[in-house]
């Protein structure tokens, strides 16, 4: 096929240098052995594990499945010393995947794509970087970051606040906050790590509370020496486990209906998995319909109730960080949270009850006219999760479709890897795939892509697209699966309810990996059912830059 092709720069184009774009480097270059160049706006790899390096930052995934599985020899000689993983320890195995595969010669970094337009004459992408230097590529692969643009809420006089002002998503290398007056807007999983950690290194630390959250301890600590060895000796089993199970945290998930147990039984269980650790584990690993039926939520969510109880010494401190509404976002654990208002330096103050107004020079004033002195103001307040880099870059599709227009209605997908009149263009975490721990997740999309690929280059297949009514069908398969839940009764960013204005509608598959996993084989064995392979397309040739 290459004699008829003319030559694009690159085979592929992958942007984004976190799990999913180091992946998608390493298959597609290392394993087809195209030629493909990596584009991140960041100074270097890890995605969220560069940009996230706030005081507590964690995995909340257990390390010995936060990992890639796919090199056997790393899993053995990585040393895992402790149950979880802090930032610098991700950013670090990130860095090192990235040397050993010698990946890092084909990441550009400090490049931000700005547009992505399909040329339908020749079937290839062309991509500008902020730089205005433009390139192209026969396939393009975006691996954006799910939780990646960070949410900044435009509070009244922003720009008058003359403190620090920081996003948890977007932290500088430096800071000294010893002795400061420090606020945090966000008690959501990163909220409650970073609210954690600063409370005994700053002077005052004001928590701006909007929603109170259900959180359980995450039990990290140091991983005893049997425990890795019995990691490194069953890793076959761990990861077909995880490949099957529905969250892929590493866990058995229960069968077990909670009413079908008794009361006591009920709350044996959930002391079990509260001392043990770990949100996930709590929500899936006790009983089977804690994210499904409203007495089972109910009753995991009353045992939480009971510990803030129990745990927070002022009463009006814990009414206030007490949840009434259904347990139902994702999953959230921490380090001594709910212990950290009873420091003398720690103020909670309910922005539900008693809306922040305005930014002043030196203070956040709330609508009952306090001002709350600061000198840094840090903003916990997430993502515009799943489709928020997306409609930061102008991606044209067929007939110049941009993506936003065809997102209009919410973003949408087949299996969350592919979008109608966007051919060859492969998405790493698009919308609607799976809700589960990323790793696993990342690779089985990865791979996928990776055999679909290798089946157009062998078979001078041009392009590559889903078809409208598969993508329709899988983003009502979605819906239903979501309905089935409690999830979408709880305003958060799996549906997109924190961004003001963003379309309320799902964007995970809740299906479980497991299933997800079968979707995709079925569909490969199915001769790629619901997607267009076109050789008939003008063929772009191969490149002549393979690396
Ligand atoms: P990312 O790591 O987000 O990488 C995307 C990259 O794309 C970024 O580096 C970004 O700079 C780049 N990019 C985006 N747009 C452009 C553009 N226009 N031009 C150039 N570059 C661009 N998941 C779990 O499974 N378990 C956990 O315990 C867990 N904990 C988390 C904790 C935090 C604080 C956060 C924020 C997320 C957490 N996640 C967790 C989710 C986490 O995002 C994924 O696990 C995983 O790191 C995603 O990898 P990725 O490569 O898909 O995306
Ligand atoms: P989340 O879970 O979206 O939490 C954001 C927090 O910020 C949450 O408490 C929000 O309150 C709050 N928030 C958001 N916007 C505002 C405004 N405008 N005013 C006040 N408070 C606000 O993001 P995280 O970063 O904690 O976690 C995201 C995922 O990343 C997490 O699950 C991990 O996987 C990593 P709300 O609940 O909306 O009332």
């Amino acid at each position: 096929m290459s004699a008829t092709r003319t030559r694009t720069d690159y085979d592929a184009i992958v942007i984004g240098a976190g799990f999913g774009g180091i992946y998608m480097l390493h298959k597609l270059r290392n394993d087809l052995g195209l030629s493909v160049r990596v584009f991140d706006k960041a100074g270097g790899v890890g995605g969220t594990w560069y940009w996230n390096r706030y005081p507590g930052a964690l995995s909340d995934t257990e390390a010995f499945v936060y990992r890639y599985s796919f090199d056997k020899e790393l899993l053995q000689e990585w040393q895992l010393k402790t149950r979880y993983l802090k930032q610098p320890q991700i950013l670090a195995y990130l860095e090192h995947v990235v040397d050993r595969y010698d990946l890092g010669r084909d990441i550009q970094f400090n490049t931000a794509i700005v547009s992505a337009t399909f040329d339908e004459a020749q079937s290839i992408w062309q991509v500008t970087a902020d730089s205005g230097d433009t390139y192209t590529a026969r396939y393009l692969v975006t691996a954006l970051g799910l939780l990646s643009a960070t949410n900044i809420p435009n509070i009244p006089g922003r720009e008058t606040f003359d403190g620090e002002l920081y996003h948890t998503g977007a932290w500088p290398e430096e800071h000294d906050f010893a002795g400061k007056r420090v606020g945090v807007i966000g008690t959501g999983s990163t909220g409650i790590q970073a609210i954690t950690a600063l409370a005994p290194t700053v002077g005052h630390l004001t928590v701006f509370q909007r929603s109170p959250q259900y959180s359980v301890p995450a039990g990290n600590g140091p991983l005893a020496g049997e425990v890795v060895e019995a990691f490194k000796a069953n890793y076959d089993n761990i990861w077909t486990g995880v490949r099957g199970s529905a969250v892929a945290f590493g866990f058995s998930e229960s069968t077990v209906a909670a009413m079908a147990v008794s009361e006591e039984e009920r709350q044996r269980v959930f002391q079990e998995a509260w001392d043990l650790g770990g949100g996930f584990r709590f929500m899936f690993g006790t009983f089977a319909d804690i994210a499904t039926d409203p007495d089972a939520n109910e009753a995991a969510a009353a045992f939480v109730r009971g510990k803030i109880a129990e745990i927070v010494k002022d009463p009006e401190t814990a009414r206030k960080l007490t949840p009434t509404d259904l347990y139902a976002k994702r999953p959230v654990c921490d380090s001594g949270y709910y212990q950290v208002f009873n420091r003398d330096n720690v103020e909670l103050v309910d922005i539900k009850a008693n809306p922040i107004a305005e930014l002043t020079a030196n203070a956040v004033r709330t609508a009952d006219g306090a001002e709350h002195e600061l000198d840094v103001l840090i903003f916990a307040t997430g993502f515009d999760a799943v489709d928020g880099n997306y409609n930061r870059i102008d991606i044209r599709g067929r007939s110049g479709k941009t993506m936003v227009d065809h997102w209009k209605d919410g973003p949408t997908s087949y299996l969350g890897v592919a979008t109608t009149g966007f051919p060859n263009l492969f998405m790493i975490s698009g919308p609607n795939g799976p809700f589960a721990n990323l790793p696993p997740s990342i690779e089985s999309q990865g791979e996928w892509i990776c055999d679909l690929v290798a089946k157009a280059e062998q078979s001078g297949i041009a392009t590559i697209e889903s078809t409208q009514e598969a993508e329709q069908a899988w983003t009502a398969d979605c819906l239903s699966i979501a309905d089935v839940t409690l999830f979408p009764k709880a305003a958060s960013w799996i549906f997109g309810a924190n961004i003001p204005g963003k379309t309320n509608t799902v964007m995970f598959y809740l299906g479980g990996l497991g299933n997800y996993r079968n979707h995709l084989q079925a569909v490969s064995d199915n001769n790629y059912e619901g997607l267009e392979l076109r050789s008939d397309a003008v063929l772009a040739p191969v490149s002549e830059t393979v690396s």
